[in-house]
């Protein structure tokens, strides 16, 4: 058995035999790296028989045993703890075969909270996670305080949890944590956490929206403070003894955050008290306010003045993919929100988005919907879409299902069907009205017909802006 080097007795317990890695992805990667650098054994996993980084793997760790295809059972049996990345199902039958033979099944997030040695602020939740940790790391940067961002979070911005620890140390550490990354982290002992909301999403790996729950309050174990929004009981942790700082998304609070409106100005307040007005916030909608109480008070349980909460919410521009402006071509706005990968987050984007509209222009909505349903009910869609949705273009796997669910409610839509994300724009354009926008929210993944969000929101914006230009030339 090979001894991990520099390790303190109780940090050698959680790497001590052989560690199997299941999963060649970014969080694989990152345990391999890792492992490698405290000088564990490890082997590694992926049940593809050709994973996208495989070449990678097979560069950087030449000695390492790599297994493809179907999970080899008696491998994973004489491995003393199987680390499970978050894109792989931990009831996958060779891994829960191993679980009831004994064998420890762990995460990339419960490594990382044995050995960081700073406090850790984590939040989950359905939607809004990387908004909500994008606009505290904007406050933690008015606050001048040094920090670590990682974990679920895409983009430029995007660092596995585990790769935080071979950085420069921090004062503390800021995750953001999907609810597969907690079915893998009993304890994560947390200095503050927010569970922000639940609705349902992942129906594909869960058995029902309480199995969901269940892996998301994981966030709550050991953690010394939670952030609760005091209207909506799913946000509190199950111990009433833990701590919690509060917020309210309607009206102001005595000792919590809240939103003031009784001056006729809309403001973010602290006890009643107003610290930033609402239209000093770059990022629009209703949700973006439950986003920035959320962060406010993560941030003040942390000790971080309302000064700085106020300019770092102030500061923060959103991030891409999340209803972000593409371009207007003959009077009407197209908006970029592949990020909605389920029914709560297009709800959010199709009220948030078609309020705005309907004040602005009196204009409506053309929704480009679809990809894979991940076994959804979309019907919590349909009367908002009646109120502010003008078309549906549906695209992808499930888009029959969708135009299933809408035809069945008591509501009218027009529905039509796209085979490429290209032709969805020419319907859209086709039927938008000057002062309408076009909306990408698919409330759905992308897997079906792109690599991830990202593509998806890219494949819309770069077809859109050359639609622009074509228009301009
Ligand atoms: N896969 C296999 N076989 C395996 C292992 C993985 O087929 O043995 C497939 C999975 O089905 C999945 C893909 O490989 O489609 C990637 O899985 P992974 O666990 O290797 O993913 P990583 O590259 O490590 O990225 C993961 C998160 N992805 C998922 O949970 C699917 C990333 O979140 C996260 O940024 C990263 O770890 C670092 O923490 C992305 C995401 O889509 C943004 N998250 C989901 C969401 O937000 O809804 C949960
Ligand atoms: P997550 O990281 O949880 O997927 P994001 O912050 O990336 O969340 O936002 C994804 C999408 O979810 C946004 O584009 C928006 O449509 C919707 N959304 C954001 N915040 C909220 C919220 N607090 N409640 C409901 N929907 C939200």
């Amino acid at each position: 058995m090979t001894r991990a080097e520099g390790l303190s007795g109780e940090e050698q317990e959680g790497v001590d035999g052989l560690s199997l890695i299941i999963g060649m992805g970014a969080t694989g990667l990152s345990c391999a790296r890792y492992l490698q650098a405290i000088g564990a054994e490890f082997a590694v996993a992926d049940t593809r028989a050709a994973p996208a980084m495989l070449d990678v793997f097979r560069a950087e760790f030449p000695d390492v045993g790599i297994e493809l295809g179907d999970l080899p059972e008696a491998l994973l049996a004489c491995a003393q703890r199987l680390i499970v990345s978050p894109g792989i199902s931990i009831k996958t039958d060779a891994i829960a075969k191993a679980k009831s033979a004994g064998v420890d099944i762990t995460g990339d997030i419960a490594l990382f909270a044995q050995r960081a040695k700073k406090p850790i602020v984590a939040v989950t939740g359905s939607n809004g996670k990387s908004t909500v940790v994008a606009m505290l790391a904007s406050i933690l940067r008015a606050a001048g305080r040094s920090f670590g961002l990682g974990g679920n979070l895409d983009g430029e911005n995007f660092k596995p949890a585990l790769d935080l620890l071979s950085e420069e140390p921090k004062e503390l550490y800021v995750l953001e944590l999907s609810s597969f990354q907690l079915e893998t982290t009993p304890a994560l002992n947390a200095e503050a956490v927010a569970l922000l909301n639940l609705s349902q999403d992942h129906m594909d790996r869960y058995a029902d929206a309480s199995e969901y729950l269940s892996a998301k309050q994981n966030i709550f174990h050991g953690a010394k403070q939670v952030c609760v929004n005091v209207n909506d009981a799913l946000t509190f942790p199950l111990d009433p003894a833990i701590a919690t700082v509060c917020y309210s998304t309607h009206g102001g609070l005595e000792g919590g955050f809240g939103v003031n409106e009784a001056t006729g100005t809309r403001a973010l307040s602290f006890n009643g008290s107003a610290f930033l007005a609402i239209d000093r916030m770059k990022v629009a909608g209703e949700h973006n306010i439950a986003n920035a109480l959320a962060a406010s008070a993560l941030a003040h349980a942390i000790g971080v003045s309302l000064e700085s909460i106020a300019q770092g919410i102030a500061n923060f521009k959103g991030l891409p993919h999340r209803c972000q402006w593409v371009a207007k071509i003959d009077n009407v706005d197209y908006f970029n929100d592949s990020k909605g990968t389920n029914v709560g987050s297009t709800l959010a984007s199709v009220v948030g988005l078609g309020e705005h509209i309907a004040a602005l222009s009196g204009g409506k909505l053309v929704l480009i919907a679809g990809g894979e349903g991940k076994g959804a009910d979309f019907s919590p869609l349909t009367p908002a879409i009646s109120t502010f949705v003008r078309n549906v273009i549906l695209i992808g796997r499930d888009a029959k299902l969708i135009a299933e669910c809408l035809e069945q409610d008591s509501y009218s839509h027009e529905v039509t069907f796209a085979q490429s994300m290209d032709e969805a724009i020419e319907q859209a354009t086709a039927v938008a009205q000057a002062g309408d926008a076009v909306l990408l929210s698919p409330a759905c993944a992308s897997f079906d017909m792109f690599d991830n969000f990202q593509h998806r929101g890219d494949s819309f914006a770069t077809r859109v802006r050359e639609k622009a230009q074509e228009d301009e030339g």
